[in-house]
């Protein structure tokens, strides 16, 4: 279970001094830090839709812990893509899945949001292209969002014949008014930049990406003459709850996870959603 001590001692971590050192981690995530700024962008690139799979989750969690370890300003979080900031989780994972890799998968998907929505330092989502079901998680467990026009972002998994565990719903409503929040789920509703604008689910809009990243720097930006260790605990204490939930839960949501993909309704409906995909070509 995580402790105040603990986050404490997380949080002072992330403020010592130390030597910098930073790399690109994976080649499915990269990590750039702006000398000036001391911001760390670190961004997603597995073409064509950033398709979030056991070697994704796991290089984007290795990235948040190398920006929190290596003391950077903030975190920019945005995908190499021009249209896709994330397709979600790719389904190629979950449909028809090997046994073992299934369980990693989900371990790796656990491990990466706890990194993110846990992160110290303060984080933002560069949306810049479609971000449907994880892709929308990813950038709700961020502190701030700004998106790009004429993009798509939103928990859709109804719409898939799934549910969304407790967890996405947490992050959900981390942003979202409650009822709001329970209507889009139920819906399994994607909204347009605009309307997300509107229900409050993004932050800004901007016409371009550099617009998009100035704003990012400048919400980072807003935190210089905040004590970090202050604003890191009052972060921490504001999503202890939803952390140490998943902490002390995350055996049984696996458990669950794997008892509902492997259910032959849902395979089914997943083979007919991937299908339906590929049919958009033809
Ligand atoms: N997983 C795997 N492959 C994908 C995914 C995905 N999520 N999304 C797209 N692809 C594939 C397509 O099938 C296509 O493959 P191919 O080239 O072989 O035909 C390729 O990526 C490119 O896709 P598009 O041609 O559709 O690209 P577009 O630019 O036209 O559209 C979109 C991009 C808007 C992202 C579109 O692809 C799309 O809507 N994708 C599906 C998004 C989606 O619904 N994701 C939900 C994933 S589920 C999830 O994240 C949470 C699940 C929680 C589980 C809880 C269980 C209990």
């Amino acid at each position: 279970m995580r402790s105040i001590a603990w986050n404490y001692a997380k949080t002072l971590k992330s403020v010592l001094p130390g030597v910098r050192q930073m790399s690109s981690s994976a080649p499915l995530t990269t990590v750039e830090v702006n000398d000036k700024t001391g911001i760390a962008t670190l961004t997603l690139n597995r073409p064509p839709v950033n398709g979030l799979n056991l070697d994704l989750l796991t290089s984007i969690k290795k990235s948040i812990d190398e920006i929190e370890n290596n003391r950077s300003k903030g975190l920019i979080l945005t995908s190499s893509s021009k249209t896709i900031f994330s397709a979600g989780l790719d389904l190629m994972e979950m449909y028809k899945p090997d046994p073992e890799r299934l369980k990693s998968f989900w371990t790796a998907l656990q491990d990466a949001w706890i990194a993110l929505y846990g992160c110290n330092v303060p984080s933002v989502a560069l949306v810049n292209g479609h971000s449907p079901a994880g892709g929308c998680l990813l950038a709700t467990s961020c502190e701030y969002r700004v998106m790009l026009p004429n993009f798509t972002i939103g928990l859709n998994e109804t719409k898939l014949g799934i549910v969304a565990p407790d967890w996405f719903m947490t992050t959900f409503l981390n942003v979202l008014p409650r009822r709001t929040a329970e209507n889009a789920l139920t819906q399994g509703k994607l909204f347009t930049t605009e309307e997300a604008l509107q229900a409050g689910l993004i932050d800004e809009v901007a016409a371009t990406k550099e617009e998009a990243l100035a704003k990012c720097e400048k919400f980072i930006a807003s935190f210089a003459k905040v004590n970090p260790i202050a604003r890191g605990i009052t972060k921490q204490k504001f999503r202890k709850a939803g952390l140490d939930q998943m902490v002390m839960t995350r055996e049984q949501d696996l458990q669950e996870f794997l008892f509902v993909i492997n259910q032959p309704m849902v395979q089914k409906g997943l083979g007919m959603y991937l299908e339906g995909l590929k049919a958009k070509k033809a």
